[in-house]
């Protein structure tokens, strides 16, 4: 039975037994400063204010029972998985595998690396590891799914216009419906993100629906359950 969400362009027909969540590159890396969001000086209190939004939305989705999946985006310590071209792109105040106050800058098993306290993966839920910006990309996720029979993904994460929008793209051209989470997004740069939400949606939905948290949670029947 599919549940009818409130979303753009049109209304999005949830099923979640077919559904994951799929919650983009929440890292220390990227949220916190010290980390490689920061050493490409960006500002990245941005980010921190999705925090609860995407907690809320991913503590209805376990409720419910549906597939979590995590990313995270990083490197092999030995950078073998890191093309020169990513690593020396720019003028960061340290690059990809530097020593930084949260260990090595997106490195596998550092502290930057990991996903965010708040967000921490629960035992049997989906991690997937992705040395690029998308979450198909050199990852086992596209079997992953289809082991479990999934068709449409509900996305959330950092950040909108990068890892979020080049996973949705890669999704859109397997076969998947994406739902992108609205309030649960966030990108350095506001007009980045309200660009993308709009490309996403435009045209028919070509790439994409959106819609925002509340009409998720009150899809899953926890606006009323989960304060
Ligand atoms: N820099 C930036 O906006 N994003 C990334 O480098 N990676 C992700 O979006 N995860």
């Amino acid at each position: 039975m599919t549940s009818p969400l409130d979303a753009q362009p049109f209304a999005f027909a949830l099923d979640l037994p077919r559904a994951a969540l799929v919650i983009i590159d929440m890292q220390r890396d990227f949220v916190e400063p010290g980390g490689f969001g920061a050493s490409l000086g960006n500002d990245v209190t941005r980010l921190q204010a999705i925090v609860p939004t995407v907690q809320r939305v991913l503590r209805a989705w376990r409720a419910a029972g549906g597939l979590v999946v995590h990313t995270r985006e990083g490197h092999a310590p030995d950078l073998s998985d890191c093309p020169p071209a990513k690593r020396l792109r720019g003028q960061p105040s340290l690059r990809i595998g530097d020593t930084g106050p949260m260990g090595r800058v997106l490195i596998h098993g550092e502290p930057g690396h990991a996903i965010i306290p708040e967000l921490t993966p629960l035992d049997g839920e989906v991690v997937i590891d992705k040395p690029g910006k998308g979450a198909f990309y050199a990852t086992p996720l596209g079997e992953v799914l289809a082991e479990r029979g999934i068709t449409q993904l509900v996305i959330m994460g950092v950040t909108t216009e990068v890892c979020v929008q080049t996973t949705m793209r890669e999704a859109n051209d397997r076969g998947f419906d994406c739902l992108l989470i609205e309030d649960g997004t966030e990108s350095y740069f506001p007009e980045f993100k309200a660009a993308t939400l709009e490309m996403v949606r435009a045209q028919g939905a070509i790439v994409g629906w959106t819609a925002p948290s509340a009409a998720l949670l009150g899809a899953l029947g926890a606006d009323r359950l989960i304060p």
